[in-house]
């Protein structure tokens, strides 16, 4: 269905071709995990969504896989976090930030950002930089869901919290970012919508003691733990 639903985004000019390339590789990063939520998946989405929960200014970045793949999710996310959603594109056309704003808006989303950039992030070359004030650049926690590793080292190096979705442990995006979430996009949102529900109503100290104790370098470890574990399994059942 993911595939399909890629296929679909890129004919309805949602998604780029190369965004093809990138469901492939995700795919194969999928199944080596065992196309299941990790242990180590699940800690670091929960620590995630409490990062968002308790962010000044949180912003969902959106790109064009994400929108063919979870668009729904997403604006239930954002409605639930309170944050806008900023269209954020690496081979940015504007044709397809307008049919992606049109999408998520249809969705229900009730801020979507990206349209009208009014400011670039430094250390990118123009044409990928191109952000809003009062979103992606004045934000204090970003959510990067399949970012490329350039723009996520932009967003660390001014001093942003960032929150990554990559089913390859060991890319420069998932190495890093703050907190890293080793999963499916498809499984990761909806894990993340029933975490604000389970975490919104818990006191603010709590919460902080959950954060304080996360460690992203452990939990990229452990990944790479469940996924030769999993391969590991997968070998002794043939034999
Ligand atoms: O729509 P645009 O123009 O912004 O382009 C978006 C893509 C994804 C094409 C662009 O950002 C890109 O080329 O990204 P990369 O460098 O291919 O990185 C994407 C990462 O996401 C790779 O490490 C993939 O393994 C991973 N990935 C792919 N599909 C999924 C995924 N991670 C989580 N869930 C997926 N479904």
């Amino acid at each position: 269905m993911a595939r399909e639903n890629i296929t679909k985004g890129v004919r309805m000019g949602l998604t780029s071709i190369q965004g093809l390339i990138a469901q492939g590789r995700g795919e194969a990063f999928d199944y080596f995990l065992g196309e299941s939520t990790t242990a180590s998946a699940f800690e670091a989405t929960k620590a995630a969504t409490i990062m968002l929960l308790l962010a000044e200014k949180p912003v969902l970045s959106v790109n064009g896989n994400v929108a063919a793949l979870v668009p729904k999710e997403m604006v239930m996310l954002a409605n639930e976090l309170k944050a806008p959603l900023e269209i954020n594109l690496f081979h940015r056309t504007e044709e397809r930030v307008e049919k992606i704003a049109k999408l998520l808006r249809s969705l229900g989303a009730k801020r979507v950002l990206g349209e009208n950039p009014d400011v670039v992030l430094p250390l990118l070359d123009h044409a990928r930089a191109k952000s809003t004030r009062d979103g992606i650049y004045d934000a204090d926690v970003v959510m990067i869901p399949l970012e490329d590793g350039d723009r996520c080292e932009a967003l660390v190096r001014m001093g942003k919290k960032v929150v990554a979705v990559d089913l390859n442990p060991l890319s420069r995006t998932a190495k890093m970012a703050t907190i890293t979430i080793v999963d499916n996009i498809i499984r990761v949102v909806p894990n993340m919508i029933a975490s604000v529900r389970e975490f919104s109503c818990k006191p603010i100290e709590e919460l902080q003691v959950i954060l304080s104790n996360y460690d992203n370098n452990h939990i990229l470890r452990q990944a790479v733990k469940e996924i030769r574990a999993n391969l590991d399994r997968q070998f002794e059942e043939k034999i």
